[in-house]
């Protein structure tokens, strides 16, 4: 059996500079010649892309359990052309997928339950905020659900940032969930994903500092990479497990 092309994931918070990279290695393996493809997630090209953007920018209000179903629809969209893709010995490189999906879905808490500003008594002293975890309003078991038997990455990139670092870059806090608490929940999230990963065997997870400078993350993501996708993947693609 030949080899197939690896696929490769890179996650993170928000500005962690999962994009710029993402960018970065494309060009570095088509410079080198090897067949690649740089694939997005949300895409929102798509029409249900689209109703993905219009929430995204607050443009339009949907239920927290139909915008998730969204997400992982916009997904199962493109799989059949990455299984496709994969099999003819390209390589995919995907800025975000399922994984972020769980995280920023599976982090939603209820607006009132959120530890804001500290709250005024009648008599005008101030109330110092709690900062309790508040409850999900998804379950986590329910937002891994859609997902589940979507092609599994052979390698997922995890840019790592502190969101008081991320929260300082261009662009931060123009959209839905872009605030430090959400991110800061997010974050924990994303380490429970990152440990069921590794346990249930859906390719292999490794974590990058992703504040540093923008050459030393290249440098990084291409000396995980560089051997996989120059090599191919032998044996069957996974999927994503329950
Ligand atoms: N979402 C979800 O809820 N469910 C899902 O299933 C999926 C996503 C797939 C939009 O995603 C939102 O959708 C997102 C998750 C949610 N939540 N929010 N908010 P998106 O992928 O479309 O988001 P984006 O607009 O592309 O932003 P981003 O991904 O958060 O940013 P990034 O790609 O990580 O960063 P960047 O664009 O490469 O860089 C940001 C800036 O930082 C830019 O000015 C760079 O020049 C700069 N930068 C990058 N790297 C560095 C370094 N190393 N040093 C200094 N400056 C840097
Ligand atoms: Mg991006």
């Amino acid at each position: 059996m030949s080899k197939r092309g690896a696929f490769v994931v890179i996650e993170g918070l928000d500005r962690s500079g999962k994009s710029t990279q993402a960018e970065t290695l494309i060009k570095r393996l088509q410079a080198a010649d090897i067949p690649s493809k740089l694939i997005k997630f949300p895409d929102r090209s798509t029409p249900i892309g689209k109703l993905i953007d219009s929430y995204l920018r607050s443009e339009t209000e949907l239920d927290d359990h139909a915008i998730h179903l969204l997400f992982s629809a916009n997904r199962w969209e493109l799989a059949s052309s990455i299984v496709k893709d994969l099999e003819a010995g390209t390589v995919i490189i995907c800025d975000r997928y399922a994984f972020s999906g769980i995280a920023f879905s599976a982090s939603k808490v209820a607006p009132s339950a959120q530890p804001d500003a500290p709250t005024t008594t009648p008599t005008g002293s101030n109330i110092a905020p709690t900062h309790k975890t508040p409850p999900p309003l998804l379950p986590y078991s329910w937002c891994r659900s859609p997902d589940v038997s979507l092609p599994a990455p052979d390698l997922t990139l995890f840019l790592d940032i502190l969101p008081e670092v991320a929260s300082q870059r261009a662009g931060f806090g123009g959209e839905r969930y872009e605030n430090q608490e959400h991110q800061e929940r997010v974050r924990e999230l994303f380490e429970r994903v990152a440990e069921e990963v590794e346990a249930e065997g859906i390719g292999k997870w490794v974590v990058l500092n992703g504040g540093l400078e923008l050459q030393e993350v290249s440098e990084s993501i291409w000396s995980e990479v560089k051997e996989v996708v120059r090599q191919g993947v032998e044996g069957e693609l996974g999927n994503v497990k329950r």
